[in-house]
């Protein structure tokens, strides 16, 4: 690894697959009973409140009855280790990887641990259930919280501070994710684009494996803690 300085990490749900959180294009295709389209745009949120909150606040429950694996532990350690840069990008709404301890990282699409007011304009950390038509904890009106989630249609958060990381970085890893979704599946392109090193770790080819230098095919668990004691043995 002599030659790499940077380093920007893209996750999606396969690495929390293995902490019993649901991926979201799995054999059925439906996303825990839901097509996506239902439930994760703002169009639906229009159309049937009350089934977007319900949806949201199942999974933010089960949030609390799973924990960090390996592969979580092992981005943490790394985030703790690595003397350059490093951005841990995340597509998941889980709060896996703050919990195993990473802090050079961001949740491009929300959290599900954290609540948007459409009156204050206010974020705050939440964890009940927003079905029950809280009051904000900022400026205590009722009727105007939505999920902090970035839905269909609506522009993923520091997209600015990514782009900039992909500019710079002389490694791109992706792990565990479809690559379905932009822009976070177009960022290997613009890694590769300028001159990084490309990487790819998932449990079977992604939709844009033929951009990788490499792939590594099986689960995150394994893959990954892997790869980090081959990264931090080389520093
Ligand atoms: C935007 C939050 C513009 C919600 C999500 C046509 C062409 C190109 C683009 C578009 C198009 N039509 C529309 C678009 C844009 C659209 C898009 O990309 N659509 C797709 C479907 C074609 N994108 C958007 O709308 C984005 N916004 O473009 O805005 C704009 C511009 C200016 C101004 C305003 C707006 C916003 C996209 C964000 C949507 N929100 N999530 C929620 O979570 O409820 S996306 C959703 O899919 C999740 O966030 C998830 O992160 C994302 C990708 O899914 P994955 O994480 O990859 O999960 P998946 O199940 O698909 O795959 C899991 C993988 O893991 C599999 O490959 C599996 O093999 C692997 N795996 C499983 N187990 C393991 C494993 N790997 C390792 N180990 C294991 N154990």
């Amino acid at each position: 690894m002599k030659d790499i300085q940077n380093i920007v990490i893209l996750t999606g749900a396969g690495v929390s697959a293995e902490s019993g959180v649901a991926t979201f294009r799995g054999p059925d295709g439906l996303w825990e009973g839901h097509r996506v389209e239902d439930v994760a745009t703002p169009e639906a949120f229009a159309r049937d409140p009350a089934l977007v909150q319900n949806f949201y606040d199942e999974r933010r429950a089960k949030l609390k009855t799973v924990e960090p694996n390996a592969a979580h532990q092992a981005l943490a350690r790394l985030d703790e280790q690595w003397p350059g840069d490093l951005l841990l990008v995340t597509q998941n709404v889980d709060d896996l990887h703050d919990r195993a301890g990473s802090e050079r990282l961001l949740h491009m699409h929300g959290e599900l641990n954290s609540a948007w007011c459409r009156l204050c304009d206010g974020r705050s950390p939440f964890d009940g259930r927003m079905a029950a038509d809280p009051a904000c904890p900022r400026c205590d009106h009722h009727g105007y919280l939505r999920p902090d989630i970035v839905w269909f249609g609506e522009m993923p958060y520091q997209m600015e501070r990514i782009e900039r990381a992909l500019a710079q970085c002389d490694l791109f890893v992706s792990i565990g994710t479809s690559g379905a979704v932009y822009p976070a599946a177009g960022f290997v392109q613009t890694a590769r684009y300028r001159g990084a090193r490309t990487l790819e770790m998932n449990l079977d080819p992604s939709e844009g494996s033929f951009h990788f230098h490499e792939s590594r095919m099986g689960r995150a668990g394994g893959l990954v803690p892997a790869w980090v004691e081959e990264v931090l043995r080389d520093i």
